[in-house]
């Protein structure tokens, strides 16, 4: 049976009389069957990536690329005169995720999936995800995101299993979503939920009692945290999923063959950041109820599990008070106390313990403990560890730190987004690079032919229109693209510094006022959602939205800059937006980011990085050669020297330098308070000069020379910077989530042995 046969008896009608909402079922049916025929039977250990996040984006692309049907579905809906794109368009983004952390679990379901390595997920099904962002009035407005639908990727099972909390019995029920790999098997991300959940109870935006456990569990991502309840809440979630996972996992091994005392032989499991932690706590009750004695537990969980480290940024590492688990999980805390014991004989040093003299549960601490692998996730990242962040632990177990640098799914991040750099690469390197993507550097052979570099910017010229269309269409705005594609899509965070950028955008506008024109247009482009408590990530956005139309309503100006924010920036958007770079804004306080993804996927697209040294723009600047990056700002050794010393004082700054006063001045000058309101560019003004805890203002005036001189090389030398891009995207295999998860089973999980 062709395509268009399969997808008739499915719809029962002739394509062309079908409307896109039946074709994409249809679709989704196909997929479905095609994905099952590649389940493969698990020998020796499987994985379990326990994840808070699974940012997957929408599947039905992605699924049709691995499973080696995209080109035929495309052909046979457009003989019906239909569309793939705007099928496309009816699927709803799964909202499971929020930022990079999500999304690399996503990346390494594909390339586990892709590598035919036994490897799944395991994750909560929420319902409404982070939150729909809109713009109302210049703020951000927070709305519940809903992508469940009659029929959605994630299937309903008979599986649950009974999880307790606060001393009551809940029902976690099992769904299953298919992960089918490249050219490769098909694995589950396996998503819990309760059946009480009750969307209704969801009022004015994202409000609902916080209480009201069986309603509300699986509503949200990350609730609110900022009372009490909200961050109880989080101990109830994460609960949820590693005791249902946990029981999962004991399932499955069971059915295998396991006795539990060789767990460590059919499961691996990793600890995705902090938010899973407790289920080392959980596997040790589990395997008491299975009769197996708390000392041989400990070392059945320590040989199972790993952990891996996102952030050095202290709120981020979750500290529990003893009374939340005491009140949520008190089944847990008679183990939980018997590890601290544990680890106080394995050393003296306090700051190591699990519960400290305050009474805080140190998650992170339990897993550098309880597990045999630690890893961060760049090598910058993991050194900052070992040598200061965690450099207690790196002295107790040197044996257990090592290093994991991130990578990205290159079907997704290529292949599905950038259809045409895709077709222009195989035409001149073969496809070779979608399966093993060092192929790229064969790219470099092209580097001064200048037929190949004009179609490289003949390949960005189309993929700039296609984002201005999509800008206009959803939007509802205009963009010039003659002009520079300056982008910085990422969470908004003080640490990310997107109001460096924001200050940079006001030097600009005085400049141009001033008759200094930039060598070539600009269009700085933002995609970034603010959590809902965090009241300067929010002015930060209000800030460059009240920008966005004094600049537009100012004709001298707006022929020259332009800035655009999107709207619930996502998976979706990030498709659109990344092939269309030119220039990628990376530019985090060094040492805070601890890798990023973003930007490997914006170099993969052949856009330049404007950034600091930290995270993987490190490897980045290694790879491609100082000459082929955009680097500036304080080393994070000057950095984490600053912040020891505590001598930073942000007001000395703005005192001492006219450009960084101006710039910050004109937060609450004339024209902005006209657009905006005063109170939050009054409190983003403020911050800036009393507290600036990320230390934007060192970084201001090397910022504005290092982005005035890839303005510059732009405008002069378009080969000289198509060149420099060709050879970022000949330089992005290392970065390739493939290359990552090879790394991870060959070191920490030994998958299928
Ligand atoms: C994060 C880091 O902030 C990113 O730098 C990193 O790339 C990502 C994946 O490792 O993890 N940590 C976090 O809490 N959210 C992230 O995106």
């Amino acid at each position: 049976m062709n395509f268009t046969e399969m997808l008739q008896n499915l719809t029962g009608k002739p394509l062309a009389d079908c409307t896109d909402q039946e074709l994409y079922l249809a679709l989704l049916e196909i997929v479905r069957q095609k994905s099952a025929d590649r389940v493969q039977p698990v020998t020796g250990r499987k994985l379990y990536y326990i994840s808070a996040e699974f940012l997957i984006g929408k599947l039905l692309s992605n699924n049709l690329i691995n499973l080696g049907l995209y080109d035929e579905a495309r052909e046979a809906l457009a003989a019906a005169g239909k569309n793939l794109s705007d099928i496309e368009e009816v699927e709803p983004e799964p909202s499971l995720g929020n930022g990079g952390l999500g999304r690399l679990a996503a990346c390494f379901l594909d390339s586990l999936a892709t590598l035919n390595l036994p490897g799944d997920g395991v994750g909560l099904r929420y319902h409404f995800g982070l939150f729909h962002q809109s713009f109302e009035d210049g703020i951000q407005n927070e709305k519940p995101d809903p992508w469940l639908t009659a029929h959605s990727w994630a299937e309903k099972t008979d599986v649950t299993y009974p999880v307790e909390l606060a001393g009551r019995e809940y029902t976690a029920r099992l769904y299953k979503l298919a992960v089918t790999g490249y050219e490769g098997r098909t694995n589950t991300l396996n998503l819990f939920d309760l059946d009480t959940i009750d969307e209704s109870i969801v009022h004015d935006g994202i409000a609902f009692d916080k209480t009201a456990i069986d309603k509300n569990l699986t509503l949200f991502l990350y609730p609110d945290d900022s009372d009490e309840a909200g961050r109880r809440l989080r101990v109830y979630q994460q609960y949820l999923m590693v005791s249902a996972g946990a029981q999962l996992i004991l399932a499955e091994s069971a059915a295998r063959g396991c006795n539990y005392h060789d767990l460590a032989d059919y499961a691996a499991i990793q600890i995705n950041d902090t938010h899973p932690s407790m289920v080392i706590p959980e596997l040790i009750r589990l395997l008491g109820e299975k009769g197996i004695a708390f000392e041989e537990a400990v070392e059945i969980v320590t040989k199972t599990c790993a952990y891996t480290n996102h952030t050095i940024l202290a709120e981020a590492l979750e500290k529990w008070p003893r009374a939340y688990l005491d009140a949520v999980v008190p089944q847990l805390m008679p183990i939980i106390e018997k590890l601290d014991e544990l680890a106080r004989t394995r050393t003296k040093d306090e700051s190591l313990a699990i519960i400290d003299k305050d009474d805080r549960v140190h998650m992170a601490h339990m897993d550098i403990h309880f597990t045999h692998s630690t890893n961060g996730v760049a090598a910058l990242h993991t050194e900052i560890l070992k040598n200061s962040e965690l450099h207690g632990f790196y002295e107790l177990y040197p044996e257990k730190f090592n290093n994991k640098t991130n990578g990205i799914t290159f079907r997704r991040w290529l292949l599905e987004c950038d259809p045409r750099l895709t077709a222009e690469l195989e035409q001149r390197i073969g496809s070779g690079f979608r399966k093993d993507a060092s192929e790229l550097e064969k790219l470099l052979a092209f580097a001064d032919d200048e037929t190949v570099l004009g179609e490289l910017t003949a390949v960005k010229k189309a993929n700039k229109e296609a984002l201005a269309d999509w800008l206009l269409r959803t939007q509802n705005v205009k963009v010039n693209t003659e002009a520079v594609f300056d982008i910085q899509s990422k969470r908004l965070h003080e640490y990310k510094r997107q109001q460096l950028n924001l200050l940079y955008l006001i030097h600009k506008y005085y400049e141009i006022k001033a008759g200094h024109l930039p060598a070539a247009p600009l269009v700085s482009i933002f995609g970034a959602k603010a959590a809902p408590a965090y009241i300067i990530a929010k002015d930060i956005i209000h800030a460059l939205l009240t920008l966005s139309k004094v600049i537009a309503a100012d004709p001298e100006v707006s022929k020259w800059l332009q800035v655009v924010f999107v709207e619930n920036y996502n998976v979706t958007a990030a498709e659109k937006l990344i092939p269309a770079c030119d220039l990628s804004e990376q530019i985090s306080l060094a040492s805070k980011e601890a890798s990023g993804t973003g930007n490997m996927k914006f170099m993969l697209n052949g856009a330049l990085t404007l950034g600091t040294m930290d995270g993987a723009n490190v490897e980045i600047s290694q790879q491609v050669g100082e000459e082929n990056i955009y680097i500036f700002g304080q080393t994070s050794d000057q950095v984490i020297h600053r912040y020891d010393a505590g001598d930073y004082i942000a007001a000395q700054w703005y005192e001492g330098d006219a450009n960084i006063r101006r710039a910050i001045d004109f937060l609450t000058g004339e024209e902005m308070l006209a657009a905006g309101h005063a109170e939050n560019l009054t409190r983003l003004h403020d911050e800036l000069i009393h507290k600036d805890w990320f230390q934007t203002l060192p970084d201001f005036n090397a910022y504005v020379v290092r982005k005035d001189q890839a303005l510059s090389d732009y405008a002069c030398d378009p080969m000289g910077w198509r060149r420099k891009c060709l050879v970022n995207i000949a330089k992005a295999g290392m970065f390739s989530s493939d290359r990552t998860i090879a790394e991870y089973d060959r070191d920490i999980w030994h998958l299928g042995k």
